[in-house]
């Protein structure tokens, strides 16, 4: 028996439901071909996703990945951001440069992710710095797959996050799978927690498909992190329903493994604890899935009618502005060192990199 409020325990079956929604909507649009590119869904997480970001609090921070969209919710990015995104609108949290779950929003402390597997993690320990450095009594909350386990930023992230006592809680959703490669053909544990003995921090696996007992892990290791104890692993153990994108059928999944995990789905268990403990009526039931309708229904027409990109910005925030950041050395210096373009904002009249370095002769 949990002893979450009523409330609370609705409040996460309602966010779980809506990230599949969402997500069941998103594939409807990419088969409409009104979403252009990858779509990456995440059908079969919303345990692990949703419940560890529940545990969080203001002032706390996530670095999510491809598969969270669940934590994105639960954190506040709204979902006609989420829609917005998706279909590549000028409005969008990208403004239209991208669309897939790169997204992030620094009010409310989401870190958007980076493409390349575990290079979010290095910055999550920076984030995670910043917090220890301002003695904030915040935590970072930082997410990573199976397969991102075996990039050298991981290990480089957990081992200075160890060195450094850092407020980090690094959730690693293993879902059996990267892409095609199935874990025992990616490392040799049998539970990816086990990685956490390497830097002499907590590790510890459970249940990906049981939210509580995610919640019960992912608290627990929060609060160890947010007492100055330093980093935690928790690997939540899940399975991934679809493909790794809606080009993969994911033909590779042997069926029996597929009907085993589609009996643990995690909304399903969470309905059948929630009728069991009377929370979830029916007369709950359908006020949720009505409310659920109608948030993605407005997050779909409010991206519908909003603008595509304006062409005329396509560079815009791609480069670095023109600007005097870029001063370096002396104007008679045979030595220009980047490093005076840090130190010396207040040196000679250069505002470019070229025009300094032609005035020392060196192009
Ligand atoms: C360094 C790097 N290698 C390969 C890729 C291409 N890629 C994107 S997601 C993915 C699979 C990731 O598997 P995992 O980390 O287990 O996460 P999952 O997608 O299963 O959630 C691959 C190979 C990439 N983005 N970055």
């Amino acid at each position: 028996m949990t002893s979450l409020s009523r409330e609370t325990l609705s409040q996460i079956y309602f966010t779980m439901r809506l990230t599949r929604a969402m997500e069941d909507r998103i594939h409807k649009l990419f088969l409409q071909g009104r979403i252009v590119g990858g779509v990456y869904t995440a059908q079969g997480h919303e345990a692990t996703t949703v419940g560890a970001a529940m545990t969080l609090r203001d002032g706390d921070c996530i670095v999510p990945q491809h598969r969270d969209l669940g934590m994105h919710l639960v954190r506040g990015t709204s979902p006609r951001a989420v829609m917005c995104q998706w279909l590549a609108r000028g409005n969008s949290p990208t403004l239209g440069r991208d669309g897939q779950m790169h997204i992030g929003d620094m009010y409310h402390g989401i870190v958007p992710m980076i493409s390349m597997l575990g290079a979010s993690l290095p910055v999550a320990c920076g984030v995670a710095l910043t917090m220890k450095m301002r003695k904030r009594s915040s935590v970072v909350l930082a997410s990573c797959g199976d397969g991102a386990t075996n990039t050298g930023a991981f290990h480089e992230a957990l081992n200075l996050a160890s060195v450094q006592k850092l407020p980090l809680v690094l959730i690693i959703e293993n879902n059996g799978y990267a892409y095609s490669t199935p874990t025992y053909k990616q490392f040799a544990l049998q539970d990816l927690a086990e990685r956490a003995r390497a830097y002499n921090i907590p590790g510890e696996s459970v249940d990906g498909n049981d939210v509580l007992a995610v919640m019960e892990t992912v608290r627990r290791a929060v609060v160890h992190a947010r007492s100055g104890n330093g980093p935690v692993i928790v690997e939540c153990k899940t399975f991934r329903v679809r493909g790794h994108s809606e080009a993969d059928k994911a033909d590779y999944v042997p069926t029996e493994l597929r009907e085993e995990w589609l009996a643990k789905d995690p909304i399903q268990r969470f309905e059948t604890y929630l009728r069991e403990q009377g929370v979830l009526t029916p007369a709950l039931q359908a006020e949720i899935e009505a409310k659920i309708k109608a948030v993605v229904e407005d997050a779909v027409a409010f991206a519908e009618r909003s603008p595509a990109p304006d062409g005329a910005t396509v560079t815009d925030d791609v480069f670095a502005p023109d600007g005097p950041i870029a001063i370096i050395g002396e104007p008679d210096s045979d030595n220009p060192r980047y490093v005076n373009a840090l130190d010396r904002r207040t040196g000679k009249p250069f505002t470019t990199v070229s025009k300094a370095e032609e005035a020392v002769g060196r192009r």
